[in-house]
């Protein structure tokens, strides 16, 4: 079977980690490899957490390097949700070997992404699922990558209400633009395709007890059994939305990489505000650069895959 390049660079969340948990199910998938920025998470636990998951479910790839960021945000997200990541790097399933093989690179991320592009046969699809911040340090150390970018699928924004509330701001903007919106302004300037999986969509799949029953009812199989401990330590959707509310956004972006079929796409043209009180909106303008917004998704088909390919990581 062909496979697909593919570079990851994730922010250490709860739905970071189960992204790397499901690419490395991904049969059509080539994972070139792996950074960490510590936006959504601390950098240790999330860069540990990240090789614990390739050595216990990796099973079907190479090996997989990993890089820390050396990157720094604008606007810092919340310590509750950072914390997430020493919760998933403790596990048990993680940890019952005792030990940590997964490589890990000598270099930063930014630089671990320029190595990988060039080094790779072909072109390299990138997947981001926190901050552009090292995407865009990368563009500008090395222009040259972009002729060798694929794609890039990238949780973040929103054309409708945003998901930050915090002081001296409007509300109208994702987190991940938000926490380095001068790194999405950047990207935004390249000539690179842009798959935006935008707040439109993840929020048709909240974490539901629904979801958490289904997956406990399955967890026989070792995979759907990580699900469930990993969403263990999220609020889910019961009454109505909070600040801490949990939706699968980073796990619906991984899977529209695998499955492009359970999500819908249209083009709009639009801009990134890079500072202000809407600092890390994205606003539709007919003078923007086009994006692939993807504004909808099945999520039936959506959470029967993500059972799916968690049953392939623990063959009974
Ligand atoms: O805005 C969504 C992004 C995703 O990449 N992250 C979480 C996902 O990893 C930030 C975020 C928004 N609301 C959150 C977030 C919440 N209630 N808990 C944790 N992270
Ligand atoms: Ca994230």
């Amino acid at each position: 079977m062909s496979q697909t390049n593919v570079y990851f660079n994730h922010d250490g969340g709860v739905d970071d980690l189960v992204s790397l948990f499901m690419l490395l199910q991904m049969e059509q998938v080539h994972l070139t490899g792996v950074s960490v920025i510590p936006a959504d998470g601390y950098l240790e636990p999330a860069t540990d957490a990240s090789r614990k998951i390739i050595d216990r479910f990796g099973q079907n790839k190479g090996p997989v390097e990993v890089a820390k960021s050396n990157s720094r945000g604008k606007n810092p997200f919340p310590a509750a949700w950072r914390l997430h990541s020493f919760y998933v790097d403790a596990l048990p399933v993680l940890n019952e070997s005792g030990r940590m093989e997964a490589p890990l690179s000598s270099l930063p991320a930014h630089q671990h992404l320029i190595e990988k592009v060039r080094g790779a046969e072909g072109k390299t699809l990138l997947l981001f699922t926190g901050p552009l911040t090292d995407l865009a340090r990368a563009l500008d150390e090395a222009p040259d990558i972009e002729a060798k970018i694929e794609k890039l699928v990238w949780m973040g924004g929103t054309f409708e209400k945003g998901n930050v509330e915090e002081p001296e701001h409007d509300g109208t903007a994702e987190w991940n633009v938000f926490w380095d919106p001068e790194a999405a302004y950047r990207v935004w300037q390249s000539g690179i395709t842009i798959d935006l999986v935008a707040l439109e969509s993840t929020s048709k799949v909240p974490l539901t007890p629904a979801v958490r029953n289904r997956w406990a009812a399955e967890r026989r199989y070792e995979g759907v059994d990580f699900l469930g401990n990993c969403y263990a330590g999220c609020p889910p959707l019961v009454y109505s939305e909070t600040n801490s509310t949990y939706y699968l956004w980073d796990v619906l972006t991984t899977a529209s990489v695998g499955r492009p079929d359970i999500v819908k796409k249209k083009t709009v043209h639009c801009s990134v505000i890079a500072e202000g009180p809407s600092q890390g909106r994205t606003v539709e303008q007919a003078s923007g650069r086009p994006v692939n917004l993807v504004y909808d998704t099945d999520p039936e088909a959506f959470f029967t895959y993500m059972a799916d390919l968690a049953k392939l990581a623990a063959p009974k």
